[in-house]
């Protein structure tokens, strides 16, 4: 069925239009690495691009493909390249955007090895990288270079919750020839649509909401444009940072109740940033719902909805923090995000325990700063869990 007309929910459940001869119902997982050629010349046709029948699992899989087609259609993007994680995204696109001598600017808070791939190991190579708090457009064109070639984002931003105006990263990207990519994995493609905002490039962690379930690890990136696409799918292919079959059809099981999950998970979630905001140990809180969120009209104007992840700090500081992560007993004190189950982890010393102090304060990685995923449970029990643990400190 072709869903190119058809509503959110619904290319959820059908786009990627995959038939096979044996008319599977659902996608089947193609386990195989390789595929017979009916002769030589097709074998060498399809090399050639000819033909375009599949050839190795590293190159396409009919698996993959049904999850690359149904995200690109979801993101109204030109097609999907799936990785073997979300840094596999994140690498293979950093890989294929970017030279010797080019420049980068990137939001200050993002995953923390997304920013210690370009600071540790992309800088070997001459690749320069800037990180500014990417919400103020004047610090990215403070930060421009002769030699800047991408602008990548991540909003709302891992973990401080900073959202970034991507319309008006757009128009600098546009005006300075740079390509804009947006790591879209805290809003899916349910709440926020980048491309559609006039980025280039849009990127997911699909470990977290896309596929939802906490049982696999894998990434996503779809592009707007046919050569960029075809230059990324170069990188993946040639790194070998290619998504497996089994991986693939696991995504493909989770991302059908990706509105729905979500749908229930915000709903959650601001009742949880409410009862947190008027919380007396509660020094401070980050919820793109909540009107004291200094982004709060930006995220009403660029998102669907508010999601489910938020940032918070106890008066009593780390230490407060630490207390409550301990005495927690429904939230699962873990790193990862946007699966049905509630997380809690702390950000300083787990998910960017690499980055070095400073860098940490200038981004506003702070130590009492912690992060929380709200889950699909009910929502009285989350909050429960919360207040008794909050009680101990
Ligand atoms: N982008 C964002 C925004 C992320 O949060 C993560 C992982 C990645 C990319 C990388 O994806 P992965 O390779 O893990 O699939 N974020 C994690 C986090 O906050 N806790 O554990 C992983």
């Amino acid at each position: 069925m072709n869903t190119k007309d058809k509503g959110f929910n619904t290319k959820l459940i059908h786009a990627g239009s995959f038939e096979d001869e044996f008319g599977s119902a659902t996608v089947p997982i193609y386990q195989t690495s390789t595929f017979r050629f009916k002769n030589a010349q097709h074998g060498a046709d399809c090399f050639s691009g000819k033909s375009n029948g599949f050839i190795y699992t590293r190159i396409a899989n009919p698996t993959i493909r049904a999850l690359e087609q149904t995200v690109a259609e979801l993101e109204n993007g030109y097609d999907g390249i799936a990785t073997s994680s979300g840094m596999g995204a994140i690498s293979t696109v950093y890989m294929a955007l970017l030279g010797a001598s080019q420049h980068i600017i990137s939001s200050d808070a993002v995953y923390g090895p997304a920013r210690g791939l370009l600071e540790q190991d992309f800088s070997r190579f001459n690749v320069e990288a800037s990180f500014v708090n990417t919400s103020d457009s004047a610090n990215i064109l403070a930060a421009l270079r002769p030699n800047t070639k991408v602008l990548y984002i991540e909003t709302p931003a891992n973990p401080t919750m900073n959202i970034t105006d991507i319309a008006a990263c757009a128009k600098i990207a546009r005006d300075n020839n740079l390509l804009l990519v947006v790591d879209n994995t805290f809003s899916s493609p349910y709440l926020q649509k980048p491309l559609d905002f006039g980025a280039d490039v849009v990127l997911h962690s699909v470990t977290k909401f896309i596929n939802g379930h906490a049982d696999i690890v894998g990434g996503i990136i779809v592009a707007k444009d046919p050569e960029i696409y075809k230059r990324i799918r170069h990188s993946m292919v040639y790194m070998g940072s290619n998504m497996d079959p089994t991986q693939a059809f696991m995504v493909i099981r989770g991302l059908k109740t990706l509105a729905i999950r979500i749908e229930r998970a915000q709903q959650n979630a601001m009742e949880v940033a409410q009862f947190l905001l008027s919380h007396p140990k509660v020094a401070w809180i980050k919820y793109p719902g909540l009107k004291s969120h200094p982004q709060y009209d930006l995220a009403q104007k660029q998102m669907k909805g508010f999601g489910s992840m938020m940032s918070f700090g106890l008066k009593g500081g780390y230490e407060a923090g630490r207390k409550l992560m301990d005495n927690v007993h429904l939230a699962v004190l873990a790193v990862s995000l946007g699966g049905v189950e509630t997380l809690i982890q702390h950000p300083a010393s787990m998910t960017h325990a690499g980055m070095s102090q400073e860098n940490k304060q200038s981004a506003g990685i702070t130590d009492d700063l912690v992060r929380f995923s709200v889950g699909i449970e009910d929502v009285e029990d989350i909050i429960s869990d919360l207040n008794e643990s909050l009680k101990t400190i």
